[in-house]
This record gives structure tokens, sequence and C-alpha cells, in this order.
């Protein structure tokens, strides 16, 4: 019998194995490197970095909800000088495979970003974030629009050359994410990365007032797992040579799986790490079991396995 390969690729970069940290989730991987060796995954992504150091949107900025949370971080981060001089070693040292997620408030700083990155050794790939929803205004969520979406790719694209593959995350929150994700494909994407988090909000019934300081936030969790497959298939289903990193709301290799088959060539695990340390490694085990009883000798077998017969 062949021996099954659990490998995947996301344009050009190759992974042994076909999960993820979620972006945001698990910052730079130090905590995680207790429960397990960040090697055993296929990529740590680290929390979107930006140009300058940044404290975040006020607190509270979690809200517990039905089978998911809200966040509304707000990009918190140390800046990319201090990210390049103290995280990317790190990971490095442990022998972490590194997708970086930046952000930018405007084009230009996406490739300044860039810029920055381009000579730095030992990445697997960039994720472009222009989907985060805890911005000043929606006129900040670039994802939401198709020329600002191409505009940032495009910076990105020219100033990391040909080097580093690019990844680029979309929100769920447009009325087409097949057009957007269009845009950022023909401005150079490799890849992209589905879903971001759904804007929503809570308010406190006793208090009367919004629960969360910045008033709204980002759903994740299980209750957002529907919308992710939604969106990778039909993002599959338009460009199927186009690898998807899915996300959103997985907690077992049941449900990665089913991300695969909507057409996900590899999983991040976000949320679920909040309760268990050890959930991408818990899920990466079971989706292994996963597609070998249902008989692939691959996990490449199962892409997009739902569009057959279509
Ligand atoms: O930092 C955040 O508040 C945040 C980001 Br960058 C993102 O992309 N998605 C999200 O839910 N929160």
């Amino acid at each position: 019998m062949p021996e099954f390969d659990f490998s995947t690729t996301l344009g050009p970069a190759w992974f042994p194995t076909p999960l993820f940290t979620a972006s945001g989730c698990a910052s730079s991987g130090k905590e995680l490197s207790q429960f397990f060796p960040l090697r055993d995954i296929g990529a740590v992504v680290t929390k979107s970095i930006m140009l300058k150091a940044r404290p975040g949107r006020p607190t509270p900025r979690m809200a517990e909800t039905p089978s998911g949370m809200l966040n509304s971080i707000g990009l918190q981060g140390p800046g990319i000088d201090t990210f390049l001089a103290n995280d990317i070693p790190w990971l490095l040292q442990h022998n972490a495979r590194v997708i970086v997620s930046i952000a930018g408030e405007n084009v230009d700083e996406y490739a300044v970003l860039a810029r920055k990155l381009r000579s730095v050794e030992g990445i697997s790939a960039v994720e472009v974030n222009i989907s985060c929803p805890n911005v000043e205004n929606r006129g900040l969520v670039f994802a939401c629009d198709p020329q600002a979406s191409r505009l940032v790719v495009d910076g990105v694209r020219r100033t990391l050359g040909g080097d580093i593959p690019i990844l680029v995350k979309l929100s769920p929150d447009v009325t087409d994410i097949v057009e957007i994700a269009r845009g950022v494909i023909d401005a150079g994407a490799d890849g992209l990365s589905l879903i971001n988090t759904i804007l929503g909000m809570v308010i406190n019934v006793d208090t009367m007032r919004p629960h969360l300081a910045g008033k709204t936030g980002g759903l994740s969790g299980p209750a957002i797992r529907p919308v992710a497959v939604r969106a990778i298939y039909q993002v599959h289903q338009a460009f199927p040579k186009i690898p998807i990193l899915g996300m959103g709301g997985v907690r077992s290799g049941r449900d990665a799986f089913e991300l695969v088959l909507a057409g996900a060539s590899g999983v991040s695990v976000g949320t679920a790490t909040f309760s268990n340390p050890m959930a991408v490694i818990d899920v990466q085990n079971q989706l292994r079991e996963i597609l070998m009883s249902k008989g692939f000798n691959s996990l490449k077998e199962a892409v997009g396995f739902a569009h057959r017969d279509e």
C-alpha cells in the first residue's frame, strides 16, 4: 500500500502537513510551543503586523457569543521592526515554518511592509490581511472593495517580486466574494486565506450599552463555519487551481475535512486554541485518520471533493 501523503502546497510553498495556526490566535507561537513542537504543524501564521507599534483598541475587547466569540483587538502589536528582530529569529530557531501576516493603513504601507520582508530568509509565505474588521472605518477594510484590494496586492507583488508566495486574506462581509477573489488573483496573489471574522456586535442588556469598547467586533468560532464552507466552496468553484487556506470555526478533524471537501488545501485553527492549546495537533491527527479511513491516498485527492460531478 502506498504511504499516505499528508503534504500540501499553497502556491509555490510546500508544507509537510496541512494544519496551521490562524493569524491572531497564537501571536508568534511562543505560548503554543509549551504544548507541542511548532515544527509538527504546517506553519505558524503570525498575528497581523503593522509598520508601527500599536496598543490596539480599549477594553473590553472580547465577548462570548453562542458557539463563538467577538474580538475587538484592533491590530495590537510591536511593529514590524521589533517583530523582525525578535519573533522571526525565535520561530526559525525553533524550526517552525512561518507565514507572516501583514496589515497596512494604506496601499503604500503594505508595500513598505513587503519591502522589509523581502530580504528576510526563511519565511514560507506572506499573508496579506486586507480584511481586519476592527479598523477605524469600513473604508479601511480593503477587502470590501475590489479596486482597493487589487491595488494593495499589486503593490505587495511588485515589491516582493516572485520570491515569496502571497496569500490574501478576504472578508466574508461582501456581496460577492468571488469578485474580490478575482481582483486579487489578477493582481498576483498565489493563494487566498478564507475567511476572516464577520462583523458583529453584542449589547449588554443590563447596562443597555455595547459590550465592547470598540462597539463592534469580529465573530469567530463554530458559529461561522458554514460561512467559511460557503466562501471556500464558491471561490474554489470559480478558481479551482488557486490554493485556499481555509479557516473559520474548525474544532475537529471532521470540521477540517469539511473545509477540505469545499476546496481548502490547508486549514487554520484559531478560536479552538483558546480552550484547547493542543487543538491544531488534535485536528491534524484526526484529519489524517479521517482521510485514510475514507480511502484517500493523499490530502490532495480530497481537496474540493464535494465539487465532483457538478
Ligand atoms: O486585530 C484584530 O482586531 C483583528 C484582525 Br487584525 C483581524 O484580521 N481579524 C480580527 O477578527 N481581529
